[in-house]
């Protein structure tokens, strides 16, 4: 291996000033546990409960513990080191749980990939985070990965170390991984970066988010007592394992650290998840707002036994109150509505919250140390109860993305709060109401879409002479995205410019769902305007023209 070809790493950091450091350490958030560290603990004092349950596999919480020091010890001695990073594609199955905590255990640090994610995305995460590893599974969902992996590692010298789950072909089985458990570094520091989650961004391609053991294990510890998680808990993770809400909200990590149960359902909808809720007898699981309207639908015909079920959180998009209460009519359970973004602040409404709360409000955050600011366009703070941008700080937001000064210098204030982007209005009690967006996103249920990013796939095309990407209403998705597009001469199809973006590698809910080809963008301001405007004008010159629903 030539080691001096591969280009120095750049360090993994976050970090707050020293005075916060102390204040949340002081204030019991940041105690410094470790993910390694406490499942350590979890495999002793919990070590015959079940921990993770998917497909036919039973692990309890002593053998998750050993497959994660199998797998981790196994990478080691293939020759990534601590520190190394590694993207991991994996779907909704125990394995995630088992190789995700194996890189803890190896003190290797995950970065997610979406199984949705094809060549483009997964080469940007990889490139973006100087990866020496891959692990996805065989196939999922009628998908190769192994073919994937073969295009990835022609592109990117630096990847290294290609593992696959299931049948590995060329690649190195995760299945057959073995080292020396001595071998396995000590418990990290818990200020170190423990992971990089995507970030769901406006601007271009996905930024990495660098989350620490003490942030992160302070967000899903306290989110298990405002979501009820216990160890007498079954929690289910539905949406892929991969987003930041069924992984800490209180997620996945938040259930394996309470003792509780998790079961891994292979996909969102009633028929996979259904029969699990009643076999598995789920108390918890969480939904973007789509799902949450069809089990509420298909909760009402279903044999399933869906007693069980205590909470059923909603977030990820707007829930509105007419859906809240279908919602909650059909499924005779406590409904939670959380928002929450993988670079830190999370919402909850509370699970004794009046009706209204519940029904009508996005929720209020995690900690009394979640600093909130609602403002203007020029960054003053709105007056009481107004609609404004929101902007946040705190025990468990980031401070800064990885390596990606022109992100920072956009998306943190000098006095270190994160533009979040949404548009809010805070009532009485600090509850959070979500009225829109400033950022040009499209949130297809859930899933963020940057506009720009589709423009400029679209933009290369030989037969696209200008496109501008915009989100529409939608019924079912909440929003759908909708390109409108300017040709070069005669216009192209609909489907072919939707294939073409399918055929640039990307994941499938970023192809447009509508093509509008126009003359010309026809803008009414004189001058220039900017791209965010234009979107705008587009949207709304179309949602007037077809008398659809805002
Ligand atoms: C309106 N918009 C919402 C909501 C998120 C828990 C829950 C969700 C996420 C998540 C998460 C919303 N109503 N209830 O990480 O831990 C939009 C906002 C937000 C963006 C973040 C969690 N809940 N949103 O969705 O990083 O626009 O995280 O800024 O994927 O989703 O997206 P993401």
């Amino acid at each position: 291996m030539n080691e001096s070809a591969s280009p120095a790493l750049v360090p993994l950091r976050q970090s707050w000033p020293p005075a916060l450091v102390a204040r949340y350490r002081a204030a019991g958030y940041w105690r410094g546990e470790t993910l390694p560290g406490v499942l350590r603990e979890r495999a002793t004092r919990f070590a015959d409960d079940i921990a993770v349950v998917g497909g036919e596999v039973r692990l309890s919480y002593a053998a998750l513990w050993q497959e994660a020091g199998r797998i981790g010890a196994g990478l080691l001695a293939r020759g990534l080191v601590p520190g190394d990073r590694v993207v991991v594609q994996l779907g909704n199955t125990p394995a995630f749980v088992t190789v995700v905590c194996g890189l803890f255990r190896a003190g290797l640090i995950p970065v997610y990939a979406l199984p949705a994610h094809r060549i483009t995305e997964v080469r940007h995460v990889l490139d973006k985070a100087q990866a020496r590893g891959y692990i996805a599974a065989d196939r999922q969902d009628g998908f190769d990965y192994r073919v994937l992996a073969r295009e990835l590692q022609a592109l990117l010298p630096a990847l290294q170390h290609v593992l696959i789950v299931g049948d590995a072909a060329e690649f190195g089985a995760v299945d057959s991984l073995q080292g020396d458990a001595a071998l396995l570094p000590p418990d990290p520091d818990p200020q170190s970066v423990a992971f990089l989650q995507l970030s769901g961004g406006s601007t271009g391609l996905s930024k990495l988010i660098p989350r620490t053991h003490d942030d992160y294990i302070y967000s899903f510890r306290a989110s298990n007592e405002i979501c009820g998680i216990t160890r007498d808990s079954v929690y289910m993770v539905a949406l892929p394992a991969a987003h930041n809400f069924p992984m800490s909200s209180p997620g996945f990590l938040g259930a394996l650290y309470a003792g509780a149960r998790v079961v891994m359902s292979p996909g969102p909808g009633p028929d996979a998840a259904f029969p699990l809720i009643a076999r598995e007898r789920v108390t918890c699981v969480g939904l973007v707002p789509p799902l949450a309207l069809l089990w509420a639908q298909a909760a009402a015909a279903t044999a399933h036994d869906l007693g069980s079920l205590q909470v059923l959180q909603v977030g990820g998009a707007k829930l509105v109150p007419e859906a809240a209460r279908r919602v909650i009519d059909s499924l005779g359970c406590r409904l939670q509505q959380v928002f929450g973004m993988a670079e830190g602040l999370v919402n909850y409404t509370r699970l004794h919250d009046p009706l209204d709360v519940v029904v009508g409000t996005q929720g209020r955050p995690i900690s009394p140390d979640d600093e909130v600011l609602v403002v203007d366009d020029h960054g003053h703070p709105v007056a009481e109860g107004g609609i404004g941008h929101l902007l946040t700080r705190g025990p468990y937001t980031i401070r800064a993305y990885h390596n990606d000064p022109a992100a920072n210098a956009r998306s943190f204030t000098e006095d270190g709060y994160y533009r979040t982007g949404d548009m809010v209005q805070q009532l009485p009690g600090g509850y959070l109401v979500v009225r829109g967006r400033a950022g040009d996103h499209i949130n297809r249920a859930g899933e963020k879409i940057s506009a720009e990013e589709i423009e400029d796939h679209l933009l290369a095309h030989a037969e696209v002479f200008d496109a501008a990407v915009v989100s529409m209403p939608d019924a079912f998705l909440g929003e759908r995205s909708c390109a409108f597009v300017i040709a070069h001469g005669t216009p192209p199809t609909a489907a072919s410019l939707k294939a073409w973006v399918r055929g640039r590698g990307l994941a499938a809910f970023k192809v447009p769902d509508q093509v509008v080809f126009v003359e010309a963008f026809g803008t009414t301001a004189v001058g220039k305007i900017s791209r965010r405007e234009l979107r705008a004008q587009l949207r709304e010159r179309y949602l007037e023209q077809t008398g659809e629903p805002r």
